[in-house]
Protein backbone atom coordinates (compact mmCIF):
# COMPACT_ATOMS: atom_id res chain seq x y z
CA UNK A 1 0.00 0.00 0.00
CA UNK A 2 1.55 3.16 -0.68
CA UNK A 3 2.03 6.20 1.71
CA UNK A 4 -0.90 8.30 1.29
CA UNK A 5 -3.22 4.99 0.60
CA UNK A 6 -2.39 3.74 4.12
CA UNK A 7 -3.12 7.43 5.63
CA UNK A 8 -6.18 7.81 3.89
CA UNK A 9 -7.07 4.16 5.58
CA UNK A 10 -5.70 4.90 8.98
CA UNK A 11 -7.93 8.38 8.64
CA UNK A 12 -10.91 6.42 7.54
CA UNK A 13 -13.38 7.91 10.06
CA UNK A 14 -12.36 11.32 9.36
CA UNK A 15 -12.07 10.92 6.10
CA UNK A 16 -16.06 9.57 5.33
CA UNK A 17 -17.41 12.26 8.26
CA UNK A 18 -15.95 15.01 5.99
CA UNK A 19 -16.86 13.27 2.70
CA UNK A 20 -20.62 13.54 3.65
CA UNK A 21 -20.34 16.74 4.86
CA UNK A 22 -18.68 18.29 2.12
CA UNK A 23 -21.44 16.50 -0.26
CA UNK A 24 -23.74 18.14 1.62
CA UNK A 25 -21.99 21.29 1.11
CA UNK A 26 -22.28 21.24 -2.41
CA UNK A 27 -25.58 19.89 -3.42
CA UNK A 28 -26.17 21.80 -6.01
CA UNK A 29 -23.70 22.23 -9.07
CA UNK A 30 -21.53 25.10 -7.67
CA UNK A 31 -22.04 27.22 -4.73
CA UNK A 32 -22.68 30.75 -4.13
CA UNK A 33 -19.92 31.78 -1.87
CA UNK A 34 -21.98 33.74 0.65
CA UNK A 35 -22.30 34.22 4.54
CA UNK A 36 -24.20 30.61 5.39
CA UNK A 37 -21.77 29.10 2.89
CA UNK A 38 -18.64 30.19 4.73
CA UNK A 39 -20.82 29.64 7.96
CA UNK A 40 -21.33 25.94 7.06
CA UNK A 41 -17.90 25.41 5.70
CA UNK A 42 -16.90 26.49 9.37
CA UNK A 43 -18.91 24.12 11.11
CA UNK A 44 -17.63 21.41 9.20
CA UNK A 45 -14.04 22.11 9.49
CA UNK A 46 -14.62 22.54 13.24
CA UNK A 47 -16.06 18.84 13.28
CA UNK A 48 -12.96 17.54 13.41
CA UNK A 49 -11.36 18.96 15.98
CA UNK A 50 -9.05 21.23 14.17
CA UNK A 51 -9.86 23.88 16.44
CA UNK A 52 -11.96 27.07 16.22
CA UNK A 53 -8.63 28.66 15.00
CA UNK A 54 -7.67 27.11 12.52
CA UNK A 55 -11.30 26.26 11.08
CA UNK A 56 -12.15 30.36 11.00
CA UNK A 57 -8.85 31.08 9.65
CA UNK A 58 -9.25 28.11 6.61
CA UNK A 59 -12.96 29.66 6.19
CA UNK A 60 -12.16 33.63 6.18
CA UNK A 61 -9.53 32.93 3.58
CA UNK A 62 -12.51 30.98 0.99
CA UNK A 63 -14.26 34.40 2.12
CA UNK A 64 -11.81 36.39 0.66
CA UNK A 65 -11.02 35.07 -2.08
CA UNK A 66 -14.01 33.54 -3.60
CA UNK A 67 -17.15 36.25 -1.85
CA UNK A 68 -20.31 36.69 -4.23
CA UNK A 69 -18.96 34.11 -6.85
CA UNK A 70 -20.47 30.83 -8.13
CA UNK A 71 -17.58 28.15 -7.22
CA UNK A 72 -17.13 24.31 -7.38
CA UNK A 73 -16.08 22.06 -5.00
CA UNK A 74 -13.15 21.57 -6.18
CA UNK A 75 -12.02 25.33 -5.92
CA UNK A 76 -12.90 25.89 -2.39
CA UNK A 77 -11.25 22.11 -1.18
CA UNK A 78 -8.30 23.61 -3.02
CA UNK A 79 -7.83 26.97 -1.18
CA UNK A 80 -9.10 25.10 2.12
CA UNK A 81 -5.94 22.82 1.95
CA UNK A 82 -3.94 25.35 0.94
CA UNK A 83 -4.57 26.95 4.27
CA UNK A 84 -4.39 24.00 6.22
CA UNK A 85 -1.03 23.01 4.61
CA UNK A 86 0.66 26.69 5.41
CA UNK A 87 -1.10 26.70 8.99
CA UNK A 88 0.42 23.12 10.01
CA UNK A 89 4.10 23.57 7.71
CA UNK A 90 6.76 22.36 10.14
CA UNK A 91 10.45 22.23 9.63
CA UNK A 92 12.96 19.32 10.38
CA UNK A 93 13.20 15.64 10.00
CA UNK A 94 11.01 13.38 11.94
CA UNK A 95 13.95 12.21 14.39
CA UNK A 96 16.34 14.50 15.07
CA UNK A 97 19.56 12.27 15.17
CA UNK A 98 22.65 13.20 17.70
CA UNK A 99 25.92 13.85 15.25
CA UNK A 100 27.86 11.34 16.57
CA UNK A 101 26.35 8.18 19.12
CA UNK A 102 23.22 7.24 20.43
CA UNK A 103 20.36 9.30 19.73
CA UNK A 104 17.70 9.54 22.81
CA UNK A 105 14.42 9.56 22.86
CA UNK A 106 11.88 9.94 25.78
CA UNK A 107 8.62 8.56 25.11
CA UNK A 108 6.06 10.59 27.49
CA UNK A 109 2.58 11.42 28.40
CA UNK A 110 -0.73 10.59 30.29
CA UNK A 111 -1.15 6.72 30.68
CA UNK A 112 -2.61 4.37 27.84
CA UNK A 113 -1.49 7.61 25.29
CA UNK A 114 0.17 4.46 23.11
CA UNK A 115 3.70 5.05 24.54
CA UNK A 116 4.68 1.74 24.51
CA UNK A 117 3.29 0.77 21.46
CA UNK A 118 4.70 3.66 19.86
CA UNK A 119 8.57 2.83 20.80
CA UNK A 120 7.73 -0.85 19.19
CA UNK A 121 6.45 1.01 16.05
CA UNK A 122 8.98 3.35 15.74
CA UNK A 123 12.09 0.30 16.47
CA UNK A 124 10.24 -1.62 13.54
CA UNK A 125 10.43 1.10 11.41
CA UNK A 126 14.43 1.89 12.20
CA UNK A 127 15.58 -1.65 12.63
CA UNK A 128 13.95 -1.78 9.07
CA UNK A 129 16.43 1.08 8.15
CA UNK A 130 19.25 -0.57 9.15
CA UNK A 131 19.82 1.29 12.69
CA UNK A 132 20.59 -0.58 15.95
CA UNK A 133 18.30 0.09 18.56
CA UNK A 134 18.39 -0.73 22.57
CA UNK A 135 14.64 -0.41 24.78
CA UNK A 136 14.83 1.14 28.10
CA UNK A 137 11.74 0.07 30.33
CA UNK A 138 11.74 2.67 32.77
CA UNK A 139 8.19 2.05 33.33
CA UNK A 140 9.05 0.82 36.44
CA UNK A 141 5.57 1.48 38.42
CA UNK A 142 4.13 -1.73 36.59
CA UNK A 143 5.83 -5.00 36.56
CA UNK A 144 3.19 -5.31 33.28
CA UNK A 145 5.09 -2.36 31.66
CA UNK A 146 7.92 -3.81 31.63
CA UNK A 147 7.30 -7.05 29.95
CA UNK A 148 5.04 -5.05 27.35
CA UNK A 149 7.89 -4.10 26.55
CA UNK A 150 10.29 -7.15 26.74
CA UNK A 151 7.74 -8.82 24.33
CA UNK A 152 8.13 -6.04 21.49
CA UNK A 153 11.63 -6.56 22.22
CA UNK A 154 12.01 -10.31 21.53
CA UNK A 155 9.19 -10.18 18.71
CA UNK A 156 11.57 -7.36 16.87
CA UNK A 157 15.05 -8.91 17.90
CA UNK A 158 15.95 -6.22 19.63
CA UNK A 159 18.21 -5.68 23.57
CA UNK A 160 15.28 -4.13 26.08
CA UNK A 161 17.23 -2.73 29.34
CA UNK A 162 15.29 -2.93 32.28
CA UNK A 163 15.75 -3.32 36.27
CA UNK A 164 13.89 -4.85 39.50
CA UNK A 165 10.20 -3.83 39.83
CA UNK A 166 9.71 -0.54 41.38
CA UNK A 167 13.53 0.43 41.15
CA UNK A 168 14.49 4.19 40.13
CA UNK A 169 13.17 4.69 36.67
CA UNK A 170 15.84 7.66 36.49
CA UNK A 171 18.52 4.41 36.84
CA UNK A 172 17.02 1.76 34.42
CA UNK A 173 17.36 4.92 32.05
CA UNK A 174 21.00 5.30 32.81
CA UNK A 175 21.37 1.74 32.69
CA UNK A 176 19.59 1.95 29.10
CA UNK A 177 21.79 4.48 27.79
CA UNK A 178 25.08 2.98 29.26
CA UNK A 179 24.30 0.00 27.14
CA UNK A 180 23.56 1.43 23.88
CA UNK A 181 26.49 3.57 24.24
CA UNK A 182 28.65 0.12 25.38
CA UNK A 183 27.09 -1.69 21.97
CA UNK A 184 27.47 1.27 19.96
CA UNK A 185 23.51 1.56 19.45
CA UNK A 186 22.10 4.30 16.33
CA UNK A 187 18.69 4.87 19.40
CA UNK A 188 18.07 4.17 22.32
CA UNK A 189 14.04 4.90 23.16
CA UNK A 190 12.32 5.06 26.96
CA UNK A 191 9.88 4.02 27.81
CA UNK A 192 8.52 6.13 30.71
CA UNK A 193 5.33 5.85 32.85
CA UNK A 194 2.42 7.59 31.94
CA UNK A 195 1.14 10.80 34.53
CA UNK A 196 -0.77 13.49 34.09
CA UNK A 197 1.02 16.96 34.21
CA UNK A 198 -1.13 17.36 38.00
CA UNK A 199 1.16 14.79 39.43
CA UNK A 200 4.16 17.04 40.48
CA UNK A 201 6.34 14.07 41.85
CA UNK A 202 5.93 11.78 38.55
CA UNK A 203 6.95 15.28 35.97
CA UNK A 204 9.84 16.18 38.73
CA UNK A 205 10.60 11.96 37.87
CA UNK A 206 10.97 13.33 33.86
CA UNK A 207 13.17 16.22 35.12
CA UNK A 208 15.41 13.69 36.74
CA UNK A 209 15.56 10.91 33.66
CA UNK A 210 16.38 14.01 31.22
CA UNK A 211 19.26 14.86 33.71
CA UNK A 212 20.53 11.72 34.07
CA UNK A 213 20.99 10.83 29.81
CA UNK A 214 22.22 14.10 29.77
CA UNK A 215 25.11 13.50 31.68
CA UNK A 216 25.95 10.47 30.04
CA UNK A 217 25.03 11.48 26.83
CA UNK A 218 25.59 15.65 25.82
CA UNK A 219 22.84 16.74 24.69
CA UNK A 220 20.48 13.97 25.47
CA UNK A 221 17.65 13.27 25.43
CA UNK A 222 17.52 14.42 22.04
CA UNK A 223 14.38 13.67 21.74
CA UNK A 224 11.39 13.89 23.95
CA UNK A 225 8.71 12.63 22.31
CA UNK A 226 5.24 13.59 23.83
CA UNK A 227 2.18 10.89 22.87
CA UNK A 228 -1.02 12.14 22.63
CA UNK A 229 -4.39 9.86 21.96
CA UNK A 230 -6.13 11.71 19.34
CA UNK A 231 -9.52 10.05 20.49
CA UNK A 232 -8.72 12.35 23.56
CA UNK A 233 -10.22 15.62 21.46
CA UNK A 234 -9.77 18.84 23.42
CA UNK A 235 -8.95 17.29 26.69
CA UNK A 236 -6.03 15.71 25.31
CA UNK A 237 -5.04 19.20 23.58
CA UNK A 238 -5.34 20.65 26.78
CA UNK A 239 -3.29 17.83 28.83
CA UNK A 240 -0.55 18.17 26.10
CA UNK A 241 -0.11 21.93 26.74
CA UNK A 242 0.48 21.28 30.14
CA UNK A 243 2.52 18.63 29.71
CA UNK A 244 5.16 20.18 27.48
CA UNK A 245 4.92 23.56 30.04
CA UNK A 246 6.42 21.11 32.81
CA UNK A 247 8.54 18.87 30.90
CA UNK A 248 10.05 20.22 27.76
CA UNK A 249 9.11 18.44 24.94
CA UNK A 250 10.39 18.76 21.69
CA UNK A 251 7.52 16.72 18.96
CA UNK A 252 4.66 14.75 19.45
CA UNK A 253 3.49 11.51 18.49
CA UNK A 254 -0.18 11.18 17.78
CA UNK A 255 -1.51 7.58 18.16
CA UNK A 256 -5.20 6.17 17.49
CA UNK A 257 -6.02 8.33 14.37
CA UNK A 258 -7.55 5.49 13.25
CA UNK A 259 -10.47 5.51 16.19
CA UNK A 260 -11.83 8.84 15.42
CA UNK A 261 -13.69 10.82 13.45
CA UNK A 262 -11.52 14.22 14.59
CA UNK A 263 -8.08 13.54 12.91
CA UNK A 264 -8.71 17.29 12.50
CA UNK A 265 -6.72 17.53 15.76
CA UNK A 266 -3.40 17.37 14.14
CA UNK A 267 -4.42 20.66 12.89
CA UNK A 268 -5.25 21.69 16.63
CA UNK A 269 -1.89 20.27 18.23
CA UNK A 270 0.40 22.19 15.96
CA UNK A 271 -1.55 25.35 16.15
CA UNK A 272 -2.14 24.96 20.15
CA UNK A 273 -0.01 22.84 21.55
CA UNK A 274 3.11 24.54 19.72
CA UNK A 275 5.22 21.28 18.79
CA UNK A 276 5.56 19.51 15.27
CA UNK A 277 3.64 16.39 14.99
CA UNK A 278 6.68 13.77 14.07
CA UNK A 279 4.76 10.32 13.50
CA UNK A 280 1.12 9.21 13.54
CA UNK A 281 -0.40 6.01 14.88
CA UNK A 282 -3.35 4.35 12.82
CA UNK A 283 -3.73 1.27 14.44
CA UNK A 284 -2.46 -1.17 16.85
CA UNK A 285 -0.35 -3.47 15.06
CA UNK A 286 3.38 -2.06 14.99
CA UNK A 287 3.37 -1.49 11.23
CA UNK A 288 0.33 1.13 11.37
CA UNK A 289 2.64 4.04 11.90
CA UNK A 290 4.20 6.46 9.86
CA UNK A 291 6.05 9.80 9.96
CA UNK A 292 3.99 13.00 9.88
CA UNK A 293 4.03 14.93 6.31
CA UNK A 294 1.33 17.83 6.64
CA UNK A 295 0.77 18.15 3.05
CA UNK A 296 0.07 14.44 2.77
CA UNK A 297 -2.25 14.53 5.82
CA UNK A 298 -4.44 17.30 5.14
CA UNK A 299 -5.00 15.33 1.36
CA UNK A 300 -5.63 12.72 3.05
CA UNK A 301 -8.13 14.15 5.23
CA UNK A 302 -9.96 15.79 2.33
CA UNK A 303 -9.80 12.47 -0.28
N1 LIG B 1 -6.23 1.75 17.36
C1 LIG B 1 -5.05 2.10 17.86
N2 LIG B 1 -4.69 1.65 19.08
C2 LIG B 1 -3.49 2.03 19.56
C3 LIG B 1 -2.63 2.89 18.85
N3 LIG B 1 -1.52 3.09 19.61
C4 LIG B 1 -1.71 2.38 20.74
N4 LIG B 1 -2.90 1.74 20.73
C5 LIG B 1 -3.50 0.89 21.78
O1 LIG B 1 -3.69 1.68 22.94
C6 LIG B 1 -3.53 0.86 24.11
C7 LIG B 1 -2.52 1.52 25.04
O2 LIG B 1 -1.26 1.51 24.40
P1 LIG B 1 0.12 1.51 25.20
O3 LIG B 1 1.20 1.60 24.20
O4 LIG B 1 0.15 0.43 26.19
O5 LIG B 1 -0.03 2.91 25.97
P2 LIG B 1 0.95 3.55 27.04
O6 LIG B 1 0.94 5.01 26.83
O7 LIG B 1 2.26 2.87 27.01
O8 LIG B 1 0.17 3.20 28.38
P3 LIG B 1 0.72 3.27 29.89
O9 LIG B 1 2.08 2.68 29.89
O10 LIG B 1 -0.26 2.47 30.68
O11 LIG B 1 0.69 4.70 30.30
C8 LIG B 1 -3.10 -0.50 23.61
O12 LIG B 1 -4.22 -1.33 23.57
C9 LIG B 1 -2.58 -0.23 22.20
O13 LIG B 1 -2.72 -1.33 21.35
C10 LIG B 1 -3.04 3.36 17.55
O14 LIG B 1 -2.38 4.13 16.85
N5 LIG B 1 -4.27 2.93 17.12
MG1 LIG C 1 3.32 1.92 28.50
Amino acid sequence: MGFLEKIKKGLNRTVQVLQTDVRDLFKTEGRLVDADFVNDLFETLVKTDMGVEAAQSAADEIKEKFRGRVVDKNEILAGVKEKLKALMAQEGPAVRFAESGPTIALFVGVNGAGKTTSIAKLTKAMTESGKTVVLGAADTFRAAAVEQLQIWARRLGVECVAGPAQSDPASVAHKAVSRALEVGADLCLIDCAGRLHTQKNLMNELVKIKRVVGKLVPDAPHETFLVIDATTGQNGLNQAKKFTEAVDCTGVVLTKLDGTAKGGVAVAIRQQVGLPVRYIGLGESESDFEAFNPNDFVEAMFS
